[in-house]
């Protein structure tokens, strides 16, 4: 009977937390602004499309900073705000070789330009994350907009939500189930790697310190693991290596398919190999005819990513200016 009734209890929290979970998202549209700035969507791809021609690395890093917003204190843009004495979100550890900052402001100036103080640098963020993806060949999918621009940042936030390069599934899982995300969205959104670089301190202690008996990680492809070790002699923290070593500017299967046979750059990618849920789905999207399945797995985590924490209707505000300085 109290087993019973604890059940009903956690049900019935359970569908509440899930129905606060969708009155939140509701919030959010397609095209949300349609009628105050007509076009925006296309404005903002066709700027980003002069940039990305012009540095085919940038589409990595504009993805990464949505990330990063949105785990770092929900979707609101509180990245991109700057401190004088260096504690907002960008100062923290995992923020220092996030890039793309000023892409973003760059975009934000033709918006105000056609729609001055209406459209948000959350959603700015948002938007260039989806033609990231679609300009390196990923999927094309709509975002959802309507996110308005928190004015607090915390270099705490950055440094509690963001998960480490070197957890394994369960710890992986954990940072997205605090954000509300599932397994499967990790396992998915992990295969944002399959475009841009790391630098060497994301991965060294593989090379030489794996387990801490200066050891190198055993399931590194040895091949892959002496290309590694030198392009990164110990004490290098400046050169950068391909996540997907295979093709690091396409958004294709490659970051899979190098995890499933040793050559995954960062620990975290590796591990999908040693959980059997990610071990699975690892090993079905080494196989071609399941690109399509990727695309649409991956387009239905981004949203679920964008809805994180988001503030709507009168909470948050619409700035000029992306990164303002807040103290
Ligand atoms: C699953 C947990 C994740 C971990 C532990 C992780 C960790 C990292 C690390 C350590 C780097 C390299 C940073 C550097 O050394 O410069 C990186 C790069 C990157 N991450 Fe993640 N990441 C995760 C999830 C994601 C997600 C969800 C996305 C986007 C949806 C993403 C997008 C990227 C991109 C595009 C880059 C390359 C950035 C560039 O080229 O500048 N990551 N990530
Ligand atoms: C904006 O227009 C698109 C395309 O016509 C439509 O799908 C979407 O529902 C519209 N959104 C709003 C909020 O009006
Ligand atoms: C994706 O890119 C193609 C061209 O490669 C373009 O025609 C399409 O409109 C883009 N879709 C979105 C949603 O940006
Ligand atoms: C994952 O990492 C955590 C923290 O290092 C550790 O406590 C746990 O045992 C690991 N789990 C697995 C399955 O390896
Ligand atoms: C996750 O969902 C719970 C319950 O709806 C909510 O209280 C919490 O704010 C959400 N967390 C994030 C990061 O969106
Ligand atoms: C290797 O890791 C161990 C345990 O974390 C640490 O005590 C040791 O100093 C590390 N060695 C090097 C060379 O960083
Ligand atoms: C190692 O580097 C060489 C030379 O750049 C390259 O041909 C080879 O494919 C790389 N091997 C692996 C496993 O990454
Ligand atoms: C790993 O798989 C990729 C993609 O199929 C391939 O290009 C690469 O050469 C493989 N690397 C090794 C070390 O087998
Ligand atoms: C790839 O998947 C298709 C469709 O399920 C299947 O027919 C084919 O045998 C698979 N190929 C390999 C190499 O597993
Ligand atoms: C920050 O935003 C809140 C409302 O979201 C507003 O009350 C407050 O005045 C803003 N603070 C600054 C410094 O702009
Ligand atoms: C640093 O930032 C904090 C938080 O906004 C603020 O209270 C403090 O006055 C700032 N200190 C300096 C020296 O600017
Ligand atoms: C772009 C930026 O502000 N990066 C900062 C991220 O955090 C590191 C370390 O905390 C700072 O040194 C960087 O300046």
């Amino acid at each position: 009977m109290a087993s019973r009734l604890s059940l009903l209890v956690l049900l019935l929290v359970v569908a509440a937390a899930s129905a606060t979970l969708t009155s939140t998202a509701a919030q959010l549209q397609y095209g949300y602004y349609n009628t105050t700035c007509p076009g925006v969507e296309d404005l903002v791809r066709e700027e980003l499309l002069a940039m990305f021609a012009a540095d085919m690395t940038l589409p990595a890093g504009l993805l990464r900073l949505h990330f990063h917003d949105c785990f770092g204190a929900g979707c609101d843009a509180t990245l991109l705000l700057k401190s004088h004495n260096g504690t907002a979100q960008r100062d923290a550890d995992p923020n220092s070789t996030v890039r793309g900052y000023e892409a973003i402001e760059a975009v934000k100036a033709k918006v105000e330009a056609a729609c001055p103080l209406v459209v948000s640098c959350a959603d700015l963020l948002a938007m260039a994350a989806r033609d990231a993806v679609n300009f390196t060949q990923g999927p094309a999918y709509q975002v959802e907009t309507g996110r308005r621009d928190g004015n607090v940042s915390r270099k705490e936030d950055a440094e509690r939500f963001l998960p480490p390069a070197d957890g394994n599934v369960t710890v992986l899982t954990q940072y997205f189930a605090a954000q509300n995300l599932s397994a499967k969205d990790m396992i998915v959104l992990s295969a944002a790697h399959t475009i841009g670089a790391a630098h060497c301190p994301s991965f060294s202690k593989r090379l030489y310190n794996s387990s801490g008996a200066g050891d190198q990680d055993p399931a590194m492809d040895p091949a892959y693991a002496k290309n590694l070790t030198a392009a990164c002699p110990p004490g290098n923290v400046a050169s950068v290596q391909p996540l997907d070593p295979v093709s690091p500017n396409r958004f294709d299967l490659d970051f899979y398919k190098s995890v499933a046979n040793g050559t995954a750059l960062l620990g975290s990618d590796a591990a999908l190999l040693e959980d059997s849920l990610s071990f699975a789905y690892v090993q079905l999207m080494t196989n071609d005819s399941y690109l399509d399945t990727f695309f649409a797995d991956f387009a239905a985590s981004m949203i679920n990513m964008g809805r994180i924490g988001v503030r709507t209707g009168a909470d948050g505000e619409i700035r000029d200016t992306c990164a303002i300085y807040v103290d």
